[in-house]
């Protein structure tokens, strides 16, 4: 057996959305919790929380206009000074009444010119934050069948889109993700990762496609999709999650560990952890009921956990195995480095590296959720949506 390379370990970082750390819930009821942020200051605060105790999380996501400040140069300074960077910026063209039938997509122009001047809005952002990432979703679809041209819509949609890419600097990039429903029930203008390839590419080279987790019909074999856009060398970023039933936005590898594995062995197999990977790991989710900067730390031990185990996979036996028409081999190749428990090895990797060797026990013997309990009265508790 050849010795598994878990140093590209080393190169792991995954980035944290700043809305995570805000109250959310369901169309329902929101829940509060004690010590949720009120500001982006505070949002980031709990990110570099995160990152401290597991040095996994060394840059925080924005969404604009959630985090929108006066001045994102001193956000950015805020944020080095608690060791970590601000990172992707994603924009926001589905809280407006203006696009209740569309942004980048709609029939009337000065709705499409409101739309693409809130994403250069946000290239702006970026260049004052150091962002490399403009992240776009768009709720933008129908509910029933002839409410729009299905086809006019995705021209409208390439035309924004390109005069949005414009702008994109030479360091930056353009990263379109894709949701198969929800908002919109019937039509969805980037439903696939299709969709959103022949976007990107008919953009250009600093056009990508993002891939969140729970944007799937169920049963879609996510990993197939991990490679073939590798393959294509257009996959420019993940937002993680997991789900049982629709866009959960549960902690990833929570619902579905093994599915995990398989997503990071063809991310490891396309070199998408590489040093220089084009690949960013985010996190996409929402933490209803339980505590947020632990859900966050358990987020990302669990995508360590996974990576580690699918570092683990004896890859020159399974390509022998695979040569051979060997299936239960190769198959039990597979799963003995999914069954392979990693936590002891993690554990002594952390404590190498001055870490806690368990972050998890760490942040509750801290007494740090007790503190920002006490410090954050009065204002108003972050939600997702401000
Ligand atoms: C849409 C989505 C998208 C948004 C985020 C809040 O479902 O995944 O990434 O920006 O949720
Ligand atoms: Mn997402
Ligand atoms: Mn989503």
């Amino acid at each position: 057996m050849t010795t598994p390379n878990l140093d590209l370990l080393d190169n792991l970082a995954i980035e944290l959305p700043s809305w995570a750390f805000g109250n959310s819930g369901t169309r329902f009821k929101v829940f509060g919790t004690p010590g949720t942020p009120r500001t982006v200051h505070e949002k980031i605060a709990d990110a570099a929380k995160v990152n401290e105790l597991t040095g996994l999380a060394p840059t925080v996501a924005l969404h604009i206009p959630w985090d929108r400040v006066d001045d994102y140069g001193a956000l950015r300074t805020y944020a080095q000074d608690l060791g970590v960077r601000l990172g992707t910026i994603n924009s926001n063209t589905f809280q407006d009444d203006d696009y209740k039938f569309g942004s980048l997509t709609h029939t009337d122009k000065t709705v499409r010119q409101k739309a693409i001047d809130h994403h250069i809005e946000c290239i702006e952002v970026m260049n004052a934050t150091g962002s490399r990432d403009l992240k776009i979703w768009l709720a933008d679809g129908t509910n029933y069948p002839g409410q729009g041209d299905i086809r006019g819509r995705q021209d409208r949609l390439a035309e924004s889109l390109a005069t949005i890419y414009q702008h994109i600097g030479d360091e930056q990039r353009l990263v379109l993700e894709y949701k198969f429903f929800e908002p919109a029930t019937y039509v969805t203008d980037v439903p696939d990762w299709g969709t959103s390839y022949v976007h990107v590419t008919a953009l250009g080279e600093r056009a990508m496609v993002c891939l969140d987790t729970g944007h799937h019909a169920p049963g879609t074999n996510i990993e197939f999709i991990v490679a073939q856009l590798l393959r294509l060398g257009r996959l420019g970023s993940f937002d993680f999650n997991s789900r049982f039933y629709a866009d959960d936005d549960l902690i990833v590898g929570a619902a579905d560990p093994f599915q995990l594995f398989r997503i990071l062995f063809e991310v490891i197999r396309g070199g998408g952890i590489d040093l220089g990977s084009p690949v960013a790991l985010m996190l996409d989710q929402c933490h209803n009921v339980e505590e947020k900067i632990p859900g966050q730390i358990r987020s990302v031990l669990n995508v360590e956990e996974m990576t580690a185990r699918a570092l683990l996979v004896d890859t020159d036996s399974l390509a022998a195995a695979q040569e051979t028409g060997d299936v239960l081999g190769a198959n039990g190749i597979l799963m003995d480095a999914f069954y392979t428990d990693v936590r002891p090895l993690l554990a002594r990797r952390r404590a190498e590296r001055g870490l806690p060797t368990d972050p998890m026990a760490a942040y509750a013997a801290s007494g740090h959720a007790a503190r920002i309990a006490e410090q954050r009265v009065g204002g108003t508790q972050s939600s997702w949506g401000a």
